[in-house]
């Protein structure tokens, strides 16, 4: 077996939109009503995975899901005089967010060997928790070779689930047993916490963990209640190396206690208040970064442009940089168009050990593919959508059919 880590990022749908649906998530609150521009969004994520292909890496992609969805509108019965909120999370294309699509345990971490994925139920935001099932549909397809993988229903909607975004594996190479670490937030602060503990729980008896390769941590209030809606937006993790500021935990301490307690090789690269603040590093999503192992064998920070901007951010990231630490290059892409709805290079993707192998090919992507992928979103993509745009019915004739261009072009017309 093959093991390696494959992204597979979500590409943006012809919908995208700033519709300002996510309590919470600064970003998005700041930005809705914005015009957007879905064609450049698409180009861009493209773009992102391009530039990973050439650092020598593995690429997938996820499709974005069907909209404006006709169900949710009957089901809510959002005629034209509903609220634009709510005809707006008919429109949504958040599924560009794969790192919100499942959470993945990799073979060598489950009890019975196999790889275990489990959609996210994403009940907090209405936008977000139609998801899941058209979300399960394509991982059916892609993971659909049951010898190596399970994929799981969602846990039960009382307990928020948010998938990968607070979710953690440490390991000596990807191939090799990991920890695996959950982030889960306590209710009662001004923002919702997304990441319920019974949810995290649940993943991990599903995945076949055991006592002693998972651990659950609490996601410190103050982070939530500064914008980090997810724990991806404060920390990240690859192989030995815990990326994170040092206000990400509710126990900083004991968290790294009990992370180096089951993993004895971590090494933490922390960020202090002092030189980079909470405030900051969720503006510039600094931490909401792919941390990559290279094929010769160095760590690579896949940071948002936004990062370059900031003076502190850029400062500490050449200052970490100058010292011999883990990660020895930091790589800027514009993903400005995810950004602003408060996406980064990490929430695009979802990271899956497998065997490339055993992916079903029509999720994988190569440079000849990626060719075809940007033609069809040049030439079926709206230029632009204003938010007094959604609802309309011309507009839902072409996000429909630019996506169906899209499924035609990957074989993939199934999921119509
Ligand atoms: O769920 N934004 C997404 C961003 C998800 C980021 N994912 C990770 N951190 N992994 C969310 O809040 C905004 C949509 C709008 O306002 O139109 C939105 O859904």
């Amino acid at each position: 077996m093959n093991l390696v880590e494959i992204n597979f990022d979500g590409i943006v749908g012809p919908s995208h939109n700033y519709a300002g649906l996510s309590l919470g998530n600064i970003a998005s609150a700041s930005h809705g009503g914005d015009t957007s521009y879905p064609r450049a969004a698409a180009l861009q994520g493209i773009a992102k995975m391009r530039s990973n292909m050439e650092l020598g890496l593995a690429q997938g992609y996820l499709l974005p899901l069907p909209r404006p969805n006709f169900d949710l509108m009957r089901n809510l019965a959002l005629g034209a005089q509903a609220p634009r909120q709510l005809i707006a999370a008919a429109w949504s294309a958040s599924s560009m967010w794969t790192a919100n699509a499942a959470t993945v345990s990799p073979a060598p971490d489950t009890a019975d060997g196999r790889c275990h994925l489990t959609p996210a139920n994403l009940v907090t935001m209405a936008h977000r928790a139609q998801e899941w099932r058209d979300t399960k549909a394509q991982l059916d397809i892609a993971f659909g070779d049951k010898q190596h993988f399970t994929v799981h229903d969602a846990v039960l909607p009382t307990f928020g689930d948010e998938g990968a975004a607070n979710h953690m594996r440490f390991c000596e190479g990807h191939g090799s047993a990991g920890v695996e670490v959950f982030v889960y937030g306590r209710q009662g602060g001004k923002f919702p916490a997304r990441q319920h503990e019974q949810a995290s729980r649940a993943v991990a008896r599903l995945h076949g963990l055991g006592e002693d390769n998972c651990i659950f941590i609490e996601q410190n209030p103050d982070a939530i209640e500064a914008g980090a809606f997810h724990n991806d937006v404060v920390s990240v993790a690859n192989e030995r190396v815990l990326f994170t500021h040092e206000r990400a935990f509710a126990d900083k301490q004991r968290a790294y206690d009990a992370i180096g307690a089951a993993f004895p090789a971590l090494q933490i690269v922390e960020v202090p208040e002092s030189a980079v603040s909470l405030e900051e590093a969720i503006r510039t999503y600094l931490f909401n970064a792919q941390l990559l192992t290279l094929p010769t064998g160095e760590m690579a920070l896949v940071v948002p442009t936004e990062c370059q901007e900031s003076a502190s951010v850029w400062a500490w990231c050449e200052h970490m940089l100058a010292t011999n630490g883990p990660i020895r290059k930091v790589i800027p892409v514009d993903v400005k168009q995810s950004m602003a709805n408060g996406g980064g290079p990490a929430c695009l993707r979802l990271r899956v050990v497998a065997d490339p192998a055993t992916v079903d090919p029509r999720f994988m992507l190569d440079e000849a593919k990626a060719d075809r992928i940007e033609a069809v979103v040049a030439e079926n993509w709206p230029e632009q959508i204003d938010p007094a745009d959604i609802g309309s019915d011309a507009l839902a004739k072409a996000v429909i059919e630019a996506r169906e261009a899209l499924l035609s072009v990957l074989s993939l017309d199934t999921l119509v």
